[in-house]
Order: C-alpha cells, then structure tokens, then sequence
C-alpha cells in the first residue's frame, strides 16, 4: 500500500492544496472536513487526476464523540498513517478582548487546540505502536507574536505552538517527528471566515502586497514531510517577503 497522509480540514485552502500536493506524490488521502459536499468532489477530483485512494471523513473537530467514531471506523490498513496535518482551524472575529464575542471565542479554542487534540490522541498511538510517524501541526505566526484584537486567536495558536513542544518530546522516543509550522498571511477562506464574509474587510488584508497562497504552504509541508528520517525540521516561521512580523506589511 502507499504511503498515507492524513489532513484536517482539506475542503479548502491549504489542507486542500496539501491533499493536491501529496496526491502528486502518490500518497493515499484521508480527508476531513465539515462541508460534505467539498469533501465528495475533492475526493472525485483527486482520485481521477492521480489515481491514488481517498478516504473522506465528515466531522467536526470540535465534538470528540464524533472525531473518535469517525477515525476509528478506518478499516485497519488505513490506520497505518505515515502523516497526521493537524490543519482544522480558524479565526473567528478580530476585536478587542473587552468587546469579544464569547461564541467566536469557544469556537476557536474548541477548533483550533481541543480540535486538534482529539484528533492526535487517537492517531499517535497507531503510530507509537509502529514507531513511525510525522505530526505536522499548523500554527501560525499568531501563536509567535500577539496583536492588537486578536488575543483569543493568538492565544490558541500559542497553546498549538506549546502542545507542538510537548508531543515532540513525548513521541520522539517513538521516532515520531513533529513539525510546527507557522504561517504569516496566506490568502484562503481565512480572512471571510475571520470576517463572517465581510468581503471589504477580507479583502482589505491581502491589499498591496503579494500574500502566501495555500500551494506555498503545501510545498513547505512537503518539503517538511519528505526529508530523510534523520531530519526534523520542529518549527518553521513562513511569511510573504512584504510581511516582516504578524504586524508590518510593506503594503504600496
Ligand atoms: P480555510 O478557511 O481556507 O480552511 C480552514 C479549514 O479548516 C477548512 O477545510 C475547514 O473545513 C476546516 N475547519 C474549520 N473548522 C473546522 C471544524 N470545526 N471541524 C473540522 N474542520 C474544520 O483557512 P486556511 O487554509 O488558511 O487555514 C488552515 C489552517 O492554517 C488554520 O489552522 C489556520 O489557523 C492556519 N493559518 C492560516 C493562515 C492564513 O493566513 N490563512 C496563517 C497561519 C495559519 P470545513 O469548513 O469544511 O469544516
Ligand atoms: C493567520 C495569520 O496574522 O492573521 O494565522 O494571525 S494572522
């Protein structure tokens, strides 16, 4: 059988260029989303264009009953995952903290840490039981630096920055690598999720500059995935050249 990569979140942006990108490569997919009807096509597309095998699974990250049933239901060959890329996450909002809305807070937290604790906890011991694995978590640079209206995100990007460290030192007796990758801006759905579809304010954020697209991130991720065993890259700070930290752009 093929390699297998696993990806959260591949019905858009770069979960879904990831998928694109190791279908490439011949890997077998698991991909994972909320929006089914994404899932079907992506899954229709990738398995006409590179001939390669695609398990879809529809769940949300963020309600373990369902994140447990849905991986646990892989038949057995399909649990030997070379590649876990924790990538379900979101921005929901961006204002200050005293104005925040307490459902876009939950949202977050429950997404982008508790999310992406679920989903690990059942996948690391399929690979602990094999000693092999690659834990790709995607942080950002968020989880580096905080900015203004933007604590709760940044927060939980911080908790995936600190729970990367901690797999790490956990798993690598297993020859489990985990890799933390930080992104600066990347235009996806991010910024109309961010913005609950506010297209002037999503646009505004990409404007005057050339933003990251999602098939660069993929192509960090590859490069990431496909060193020699005795290389981890453990955390990779990525961002436009006209980004030069979470806050300065050099927009024209
Ligand atoms: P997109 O909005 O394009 O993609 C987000 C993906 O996450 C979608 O596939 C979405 O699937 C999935 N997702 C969100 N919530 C859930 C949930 N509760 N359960 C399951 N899947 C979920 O944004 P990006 O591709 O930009 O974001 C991917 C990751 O990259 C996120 O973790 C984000 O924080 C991070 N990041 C993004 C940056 C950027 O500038 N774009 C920069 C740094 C990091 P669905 O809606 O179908 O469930
Ligand atoms: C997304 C990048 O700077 O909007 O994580 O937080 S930023």
């Amino acid at each position: 059988m093929n390699k297998i990569v696993c990806i959260s979140g591949a019905t858009s942006g770069i979960g879904y260029y990831s998928a694109v990108e190791f279908a490439k490569l011949g890997y077998n997919l698991i991909i994972t989303g909320r929006r089914k009807e994404r899932l079907v096509e992506i899954e229709k597309e990738l398995r006409e264009k590179y001939k390669v095998d695609i398990i879809s699974l529809n769940f949300d990250v963020r309600v373990r009953d369902e994140v447990e049933e849905n991986l646990n239901s892989l038949p057995s060959d399909w649990r030997n995952i070379d590649i876990l890329i924790n990538n379900a996450g979101l921005a929901a909002g961006k204002e200050p903290i005293f104005e925040g809305d307490y459902k876009d807070w939950d949202q977050m937290i429950d997404t982008n840490v508790k999310g992406l604790l679920y989903v690990s906890r059942v996948i690391i011991p399929w690979m602990k039981e094999r000693e092999s694995g690659h834990i790709i978590n995607i942080c950002s640079i968020a989880g580096k630096e905080v900015y203004a209206e933007g604590a709760v995100y940044c927060a939980s990007k911080s908790a995936v920055n600190s729970i990367s460290q901690g797999m790490r030192i956990d798993c690598s007796p297993y020859n489990i690598k985990v890799t933390n990758i930080c992104p600066g801006a990347v235009e996806t759905e991010f910024s109309m999720v961010r913005f609950k579809g506010n297209k002037e304010k999503s646009d505004a954020t990409y404007k005057g500059y050339k933003p990251l697209t999602g098939e660069d991130i993929a192509d960090t991720i590859v490069y990431c995935a496909t060193l020699p065993s005795h290389i981890c890259i453990n955390d990779l700070l990525i961002t436009p050249t006209a980004q030069a930290n979470a806050t300065t752009f050099n927009r024209k």
